[in-house]
């Protein structure tokens, strides 16, 4: 039986990466196999540009930095299906998603073009949009650093993952909660998931 394929989205700082370590650490302590991983993986080939180009230590051109961070996802294809195949839950920080709604919330940059690169990429069984306001975000660490961290953007890009939002396989997550309010409500959540995910066929996007 195959494991599940679980990706959390959203905007900066809502609280991703936080609640993806602790919903691995609550399925393998009971016993379920499963790995975080995140996009961008900056340990990638691909991830050292990437890297450089979010912390402005580069310039790119915006089709070009969009293929990377595609790339960057297809540097793990084989890994991701691999896992899944053999009974192993993925729990993972962005996707396809988040690829196609930065890009696109750029001047100019049209929401199809940006779908293009990702066609083929496994599809997620699930995807949990975490729901949160620039202004509670932008008061927690680590803010602003980047490139992207800027509150009008940031808005922007929450509205282009409304338009990619797919009820069929997408939840949405009040993420104002706390830590733990927010771990809680995911639960039911996730395990309801990889338990229907072991009598699907994984999918491709899009
Ligand atoms: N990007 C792109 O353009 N194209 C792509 O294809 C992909 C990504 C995949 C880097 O992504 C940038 O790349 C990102 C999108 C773009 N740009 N932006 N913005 P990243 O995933 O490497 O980094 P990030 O978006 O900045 O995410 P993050 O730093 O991982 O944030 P997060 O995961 O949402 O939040 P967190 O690390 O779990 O929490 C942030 C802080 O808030 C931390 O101090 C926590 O302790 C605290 N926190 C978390 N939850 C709570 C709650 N509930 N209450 C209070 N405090 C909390």
């Amino acid at each position: 039986m195959r494991g599940a394929f679980i990706v959390f989205e959203g905007g900066d700082r809502c609280g991703k990466t936080t609640q993806c370590k602790r919903i691995v650490e609550y399925l393998k302590s009971t016993g379920i196999a499963c790995e975080y991983m995140n996009f961008p993986d900056r340990s990638l080939t691909t991830g050292k540009i990437i890297n450089d180009y979010l912390l402005k230590k580069t310039e790119l051109p915006d089709r070009a930095v969009h293929l990377l961070f595609s790339a960057n996802r297809w540097e793990l294809e084989p890994k991701i299906r691999s896992l899944i195949n053999r009974g192993t839950s993925l729990i993972v920080d962005r996707y396809s998603y988040s690829g196609v709604a930065f890009t696109s919330a750029k001047e100019g940059m049209d929401l199809e073009w940006c779908k293009l690169a990702e066609i083929g990429l496994p599809r997620p069984d699930l995807v949990c949009l975490f729901k949160s306001r620039v202004d509670v975000v932008s008061q927690r660490n680590g803010w602003g650093e980047e490139r992207y961290e800027k509150t009008d953007f940031q808005k922007k890009v929450c509205e282009n993952f409304q338009l990619l939002k797919d009820p069929s396989y997408w939840q949405e997550i009040d993420a104002v909660g706390s830590i733990e309010e927010v771990t809680e409500n995911l639960k039911p959540l996730i395990l309801e998931t990889l338990e229907k995910a072991k009598s699907r066929k994984l999918e491709n996007l899009w």
